[in-house]
């Protein structure tokens, strides 16, 4: 076996993750384990600074609710995610969030984020929801406030999180190695939280050659959270529901800030704007395809029906829109010409503050965005339980916000903790409470921190580690590596060998069953039971050689397992997918076999991996709504 190094870490709470979610655990729970005595650890598998989504920034802070200044109440809140999810929604998680989101975002202010002011001081909002904000280096600041408040002593980066450490049916703690020196890291602990972030590159992207690696979301988080909730016997929800984005085509520009700051339209080859000519589609979704704002699954299929018939490209009327709010100007030369000014920067800026290669983009094809529309397209699939998609952990609900109904259903004991004991879960790594984006990953994370570190005063027992079971995890994640070494001679090309597959041809692999079979870009997001099917006896073959995965390197470990984790992502979705038996998110994907919504489908399908058996056990739960608690 490879020469490596095991160090051992004893902790009480242990954050996997260093992205939003965990940078808001990561304040919380210092502040409540100070007061208890206890410690804390952070794992990330890069630096904090820039890990995660919000790596290269953002231009908006997703999540504001305005409930203090009275601009929206919490039911306000639930009702837009609950329809924008076509009703699959679990209210008490949303509202848990929602009623805490407000604190994060003043955090943010407090710490140093520059959110945009009017004339008369208040925030500039995007749109109902959303705030705009200077935030090229958001994440930093973000990053700084949770380091300062952890200490760097307890903080360890470059640690690729691997496979949690079960003791019967409890997690003990988490394994992983470092991506820098030979070391295997035994992190032991009384309660884990996930928030490693959601899933990229499950899906085969559009992007091919050399701008592979780009993708909306980012491309470094390949399933983390949800393979190590699997493995640990969590059950999971929403496995079904991926995000298919409508973004700039090619270089991924998200469309928020022109849809709603500059009111744009959107329009196809043939200039018709698919939200009037295709409206009447709307009534076969009722009651949510009547709801404002139409929800973004529809918003999609209304776009993606004039593709399908061959009116493509579609454009953002970028020049229109820049053009109509300059008009106001006109009689003023010299203002109209500083508005059109200010509106150029502001287009530029929204890029640059968190898809640079966008800007590269339209500065590489000579786009001028007020002289000129820009194409759009639909992306491939993401799974995330933190923006418009849903999949994740399937979590406790807070006490004081379940009614009679939801109370046996949707609660059991800690708020935002997995149906494993001691594995809590925040941002994408929960899933049914979508729209917390950004802002609302960081105050789950904080709920969640503050649950933990009751949990752990609850249950202070120290966590009972098998040196056995150490062993053997350490041997089969190491694995990969000894294949290569043994193997990698005996070929004229070690990329094409008998004996193995390295991890970027098995990423390949994953993602044309994906896109093939499981209703990816290529068979324009529909699938059916047949497909499905064929795709999971694919994605078997593709399980049988994940054993002969090789590593030339460290790094190269780590893609191992990222794309061992994308594989259990995807298994999680094609057996959901053929679970739910309709279709409720035309947009996001198309089921042909069953084309409908069925009113005995208003229900989460949950699926749990049976860690002794290997079983994989689908469940349907009701949708239960909390009216009354709003
Ligand atoms: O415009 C391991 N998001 C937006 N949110 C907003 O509020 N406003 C926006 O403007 C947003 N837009 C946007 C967004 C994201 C991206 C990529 C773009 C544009 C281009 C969404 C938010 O960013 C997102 O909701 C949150 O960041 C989610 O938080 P969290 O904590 O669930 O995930 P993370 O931040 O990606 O962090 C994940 C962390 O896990 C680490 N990690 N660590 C150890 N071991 C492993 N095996 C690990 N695997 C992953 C990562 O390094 C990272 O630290 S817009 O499109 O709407
Ligand atoms: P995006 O840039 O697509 O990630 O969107 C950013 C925010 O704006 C999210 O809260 C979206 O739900 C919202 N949004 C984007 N486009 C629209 C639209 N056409 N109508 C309503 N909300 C939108």
């Amino acid at each position: 076996m490879a020469n490596f190094e095991t160090r051992e870490v004893t902790t009480d709470l242990l954050i996997v993750g260093g992205g939003m979610a965990a940078c808001g655990a990561a304040v919380e729970a210092a502040y409540w384990a100070k007061k208890k005595g206890l410690k804390v650890t952070l794992v990330d598998k890069a630096a904090m600074d820039r890990s995660g989504a919000v790596a290269m920034g953002l231009s908006a802070i997703n999540q504001y609710v305005g409930l203090k200044d009275g601009q929206n109440t919490l039911k306000d809140y639930v009702d837009y995610v609950r329809n924008d999810l076509m009703g699959i929604t679990r209210e008490d998680l949303v509202a848990n969030i929602a009623r805490h989101v407000d604190s994060s975002v003043h955090l943010f202010e407090k710490w140093g984020l520059p959110i945009w002011k009017d004339e008369k001081g208040g925030y500039v909002h995007e749109g109902r929801w959303q705030l705009m904000i200077n935030g090229e280096s958001y994440k930093v600041i973000v990053a700084e406030a949770a380091k300062t408040a952890l200490g760097t002593e307890n903080i360890y980066e470059r640690i690729f999180i691997t496979e949690p450490i079960m003791n019967d049916d409890k997690c003990v703690g988490a394994v992983g190695f470092s991506v820098r020196e030979n070391v295997f890291y035994v992190f032991k602990a009384k309660a884990v939280l996930v928030a490693m972030g959601g899933a990229v590159h499950v899906f085969k992207p559009r992007s091919s050659g050399e701008g592979l690696g780009r993708a909306w979301y980012p491309p470094w988080n390949s399933g983390s959270s949800a393979y190590f909730t699997l493995k640990a016997g969590a059950e999971m929800t929403c496995q079904e529901v991926r995000f298919i984005p409508v973004r700039f085509k090619d270089a991924y520009g998200p469309v928020g800030a022109w849809f709603l700051l500059f009111k744009s339209r959107a329009t196809n080859g043939m200039d018709e704007n698919y939200m009037e000519t295709r409206k009447g589609e709307l009534e076969k979704w009722v009651p949510y395809g009547k709801v404002k704002p139409v929800p973004a699954n529809l918003r999609n299929w209304l776009m993606l029906l004039d593709v399908m018939d061959g009116k493509g490209p579609i454009f953002m009327r970028t020049e229109e829109a820049i053009n109509n709010i300059a008009a106001a100007y006109k009689e003023d030369p010299a203002g109209y010409k500083k508005k059109m000014k200010e509106l150029e920067t502001e287009a530029w800026e929204d890029f640059l503050d968190m898809t640079i290669s966008q800007a590269i983009l339209w500065a590489a094809t000579n786009v001028a965005p007020e002289e000129a529309k820009s194409e759009i397209a639909a992306a491939e699939p993401y799974f995330i339980g933190s923006h418009s998609g849903a999949s994740g952990a399937w979590v406790s609900g807070p006490e004081d916000l379940q009614t009679d109904a939801t109370k046996p259903v949707y609660f059991w004991g800690y708020a935002h903790m997995a149906t494993v004991p001691g594995i809590f879960c925040a941002g994408d790594a929960s899933g049914a409470s979508i729209h917390k984006f950004s802002s609302g990953s960081h105050a789950e994370g904080r709920i969640a921190a503050k649950e933990a570190i009751r949990y752990c005063v609850d249950h202070p027992e120290a966590p009972a580690v098998d040196a056995k079971v150490v062993e053997e995890l350490k041997a089969r994640i190491l694995k990969p590596l000894d294949i290569f070494a043994q193997h990698s001679k005996y070929s004229s090309d070690p990329d094409i060998h008998p004996e193995y597959i390295r991890p970027k041809m098995f990423m390949f692999r994953l993602q044309k069953i994906m896109d093939e079979y499981a209703g990816g870009v290529t068979a324009q997001f529909k699938t059916s039971k047949a497909q499905l099917q064929k795709g999971m006896t694919l994605l078997q073959f593709l399980k049988e050689d994940s054993e002969k995965l090789a590593a030339e390197d460290l790094h190269e470990l780590m893609r191992c397992w990222e794309n061992v984790q994308r594989m259990w992502q995807a298994e999680a979705h094609v057996r959901t997918i053929l679970f739910r038996e309709e279709t409720r998110w035309p947009g996001y994907y198309f089921r042909t076999d069953t084309p409908t919504m069925k009113e005995d489908w208003l229900a989460f399908a949950n699926i749990t991996w049976n860690p002794k058996t290997g079983e994989w056990i689908p469940k349907k739960v009701p949708v239960l709504y909390i009216n009354d608690k709003l």
